[in-house]
């Protein structure tokens, strides 16, 4: 493969990725607000085994191990988040400087190692403060984010050039409010609908904070996909899919900022449990990004039903491997999110924030074999590079992820990391799978290897 192909104006980032809550643990270090991911993991019946962040895999304080960890593996780049509440206790109001010191020191050691930041305003930590005042379902939400981020570019966009407002909104609106099977736990379909909204609205209060102040900084978001494909070829099937992108995918969040709707197979049964007067704000989200991040890991078919609210259920597709989250390794599907994006926004660039994988891994004489692991990054990674040959505009891919964290309500059962941590001793341990991505990496070009470019990528 020539290596025009992959590098963009010379250069293709290749990093990995982190959430605040999943690897710094010190939730209420130095000053510290809680957040409603340590309350939500510090309530009964609500994580696997009990487990919580506070220790997670002590990033605040090994974080200067793990920057050269990722200098020593090759990487180029970094994508983590920011925790609200450490830099804005309350959420608005008095800044914390201890808190934004621990980033600023951060950023300038990833800068030192070669290494460019992507920075994540939001992954799911929610200030324990604003969310006793309705959080994602009051709409001055969108108020409080814009000014937590004129902070955060305040302070760091002398050097960070990347921004992500949002993590995975989705996962906010439908685990975090809808199922409640993550924080902050709500079962209630209106503050669903709520917000998804009020995360459109910060998302855009957020990224005019950061152009206002860093005209030239490029500012996105980063959202959840599943491959979805309709189980028969029968109209309504294929309906019931395009609605399970709807909603699972980048429609959802990306149709109202480049098209300044909802999407149209989604927004009739959405429409009842959005705010009133949603329309109004429309035209004010209009405002398409800088970039899209796609976050992928699995695929799954779906048939119509009239048994639930969205109208689809998941069937069995044809056979394919499973991780240890159970779900379907479907490397094409990466390929099809990829060029769907494309073909019904044309932004003007992509990354793709996060694809992985968790595996039974153990450390056998201080090396973990994760064969398996390997083989998934090798196979979506050959069917992002097939996009980008194809005309999608990929300008960089992430590994989710850096270390393995705590995985949300599976706690520490799921080990996604191309690093082991050994939770006991906070040990670190480059997995087989790591280093072949750091080769990966320091080649610049995937190494003209048969299993790389062997996969072929239906559509
Ligand atoms: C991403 O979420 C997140 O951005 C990241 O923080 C996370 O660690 C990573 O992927 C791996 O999960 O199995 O029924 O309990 C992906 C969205 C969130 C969807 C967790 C599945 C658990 C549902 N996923 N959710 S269940």
């Amino acid at each position: 493969m020539p290596e025009q192909d992959v590098a963009t104006n010379g250069r293709f980032y290749w990093g990995s990725a982190t959430a605040a809550y999943q690897v710094e643990g010190s939730p209420l270090a130095d000053g510290a607000g809680s957040c409603v991911w340590h309350e939500f993991s510090h309530t009964p019946g609500t994580t696997y085994h009990a487990q919580t962040g506070d220790i997670a895999a002590d990033h605040y304080h090994k974080w200067p191990e793990d920057v050269e960890l990722m200098k020593n593996m090759g990487l180029n780049s970094y994508r983590f988040s920011l925790r609200w509440a450490r830099i804005l206790p309350d959420g608005t109001g008095v800044v914390n400087p201890r808190g934004l010191s621990f980033y600023d020191r951060l950023v300038d050691s990833l800068l030192a190692c070669g290494i460019e930041p992507f920075v994540t305003l939001f992954h799911w930590d929610m200030p324990s403060a604003l969310f006793r005042m309705g959080g994602w379902s009051n709409p001055d939400v969108a108020d409080w984010f814009g000014d937590y981020a004129a902070v955060v570019v305040g302070a760091l966009g002398d050097r960070v050039r990347y921004w992500m407002t949002l993590n995975e909104p989705y996962v906010v609106s439908a685990e975090g409010h809808l199922v409640g099977n993550h924080a902050p736990g709500m079962r209630n379909i209106y503050q669903m609908g709520h917000s998804v909204h009020h995360q459109l609205r910060a998302h855009i209060a957020g990224y005019r904070a950061i152009k206002a102040a860093r005209p030239g900084a490029r500012v996105g978001l980063a959202v959840h996909n599943a491959a979805v494909w309709p189980g028969t070829g029968s109209g309504p099937d294929i309906a019931a899919a395009e609605r399970a992108e709807g909603w699972h995918n980048f429609p959802m969040f990306l149709d109202p900022l480049v098209h300044g709707r909802y999407p149209p197979a989604l927004e009739p049964r959405l429409r009842p449990f959005l705010p009133v007067g949603y329309e109004n704000d429309m035209p004010a989200l209009q405002v398409p990004p800088d970039f899209v991040g796609i976050n992928y890991y699995h695929g799954y078919y779906v048939r119509d039903t009239s048994d639930n609210w969205l109208g689809f259920v998941e069937v069995d597709g044809p056979e394919a491997p499973r991780t240890k989250m159970n779900w379907a390794v479907r490397p094409e599907g990466l390929h099809r999110v990829l060029t769907q994006v494309h073909e019904r926004y044309h932004l003007p660039a992509v990354f793709i924030t996060e694809n992985g994988a968790s595996y039974e891994d153990r450390v056998v004489g201080g090396a973990v074999h994760d064969a398996d692991r390997t083989a998934y990054l090798k196979s979506h990674i050959a069917a992002v590079l097939q996009a980008k040959r194809e005309g999608v505009p990929v300008e960089g891919y992430f590994v989710w992820a850096l270390l393995d964290n705590f995985e949300w309500a599976h706690g520490y059962s799921q080990r996604f990391g191309i690093v082991y941590v050994d939770f006991e001793t906070q040990e670190r341990t480059v997995k087989d799978s790591g280093r072949w991505y750091g080769e990966l990496a320091r080649a610049g070009v995937p190494p003209q290897d048969q299993e790389l470019s062997a996969p072929s990528i239906g559509s």
